[in-house]
């Protein structure tokens, strides 16, 4: 049905919005199988974002963020990304017949996010430079040239965004008691913060969860409490320094008491494996962060026993076949002789 139509009166529509949906939200909120048990959580659930149309939550805020650009007869989208932002805004300025310019950083946006952007006919500049600094380009020229940002300082996109909290809620008829998230440029924590405690006046949830984010050890200035000039991580998606969304991101921390912490390139890669092997689930690298931030704190000695828990899967592994592949062990080459087959397969 798409976020537009289910969250309708809780967005920002007016009766001019066009009510478009490429099929975002209702994504899965499935129940671990084994890390809950292993980890000794109370109650694991893991909030499948990658099953979104292009394969990330971007889409939540997205829908919503062009909707009203096409209302207000936009020209044209842009944003900096490292690379689900521009694949989402790509496919939704497709669908509307908008155009769509992105700028990425040279060379760290995975495959399948570049291929996802090409194919959907996006405007696409490989910038040498970072994501910060591709972003600070895109705010320059949204002030010269009338074009649409739908980075997530459109509050728009936050909107949409906050719809993935109504949705656990909605599922659990609670807020869980702590949610682990990944954090980048900061907007999707503020988000879910912004959904749990509408919900919360709203009297549908009857409390708001602890927010609990993780950003990648080499690009953590949450967690340092200053800019990182040359952030550096294998999850790519969170290769940020400077978080357009940094105070809100800290509003939330500090208003649910809960924390924002970060995981080093190891702790995100064993997540990453965990959670395909252990739980058939597919995540991007910097979608792992959230389980890898989990994890660690129980490794400190943290006690959820009794807890109810959510971990945010962003974005979908299909996005990076290069990480995926580097990280799992290749197949075995065989000649087709069944005895073979058999001595291999140990039968
Ligand atoms: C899979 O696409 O910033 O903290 O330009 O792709 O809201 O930034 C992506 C971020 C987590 C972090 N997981 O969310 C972009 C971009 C995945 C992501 C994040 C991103 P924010």
């Amino acid at each position: 049905m798409g976020v537009l139509k289910t969250y309708g009166e809780f967005l920002p529509l007016t009766p001019d919005t066009p009510s478009i949906n490429l099929g975002e939200g209702n994504t899965p909120l499935v129940r671990s199988q084994n890390l809950e048990r292993e980890l000794k959580v109370g109650e694991l659930h893991f909030k499948l974002e990658g099953c979104n149309p292009t394969g990330s939550f971007k889409d939540r805020g997205m829908v919503v963020a062009v909707a009203r650009a096409v209302e207000a007869k936009s020209e044209a989208l842009i944003c900096a990304s490292t690379g689900n932002t521009s694949a989402s805004a790509a496919a939704y300025g497709a669908h509307l017949g908008v155009k769509t310019f992105v700028l990425v950083p040279q060379g760290n946006i995975s495959l399948g996010k570049l291929a996802q952007a090409m194919m959907y006919g996006a405007n696409i500049l490989a910038i040498r430079g970072n994501f910060d600094q591709a972003l600070k380009l895109v705010l320059e020229l949204t002030q010269k040239h009338p074009l649409t940002l739908v980075n997530s300082l459109n509050l728009h996109r936050i909107e949409g965004q906050k719809t993935a909290a109504f949705e656990i809620v909605d599922s659990l008829l609670d807020a869980p008691d702590l949610l682990f998230i990944p954090v980048g440029n900061a907007g999707n924590i503020t988000a879910y913060w912004k959904g749990f405690k509408e919900y919360c006046e709203l009297r549908k949830a009857r409390k708001r969860p602890q927010m609990m984010g993780f950003q990648a050890q080499g690009a953590a200035p949450i967690v340092l409490g200053h800019p990182v000039e040359n952030p550096e991580t294998i999850a790519t998606a969170i290769r940020i320094g400077n978080p357009a969304s940094w105070k809100k991101a800290e509003e939330a921390r500090d208003e649910s008491g809960g924390m924002i912490g970060s995981v080093s390139d190891e702790e995100i890669l064993e997540a990453y494996q965990e959670l395909a092997q252990k739980e058939g689930i597919f995540g991007e690298p910097a979608s792992a962060a959230s389980l890898a931030g989990l994890i660690k704190l129980i490794r400190c000695g943290e006690d959820f026993s009794q807890k109810r828990i959510v971990c945010i899967i962003t974005g979908s592994g299909l996005k990076d076949p290069d990480t995926a592949l580097r990280a799992a062990s290749p197949p075995q080459e065989l000649e087709m002789d069944i005895n073979l087959i058999e001595d291999a397969l140990g039968l």
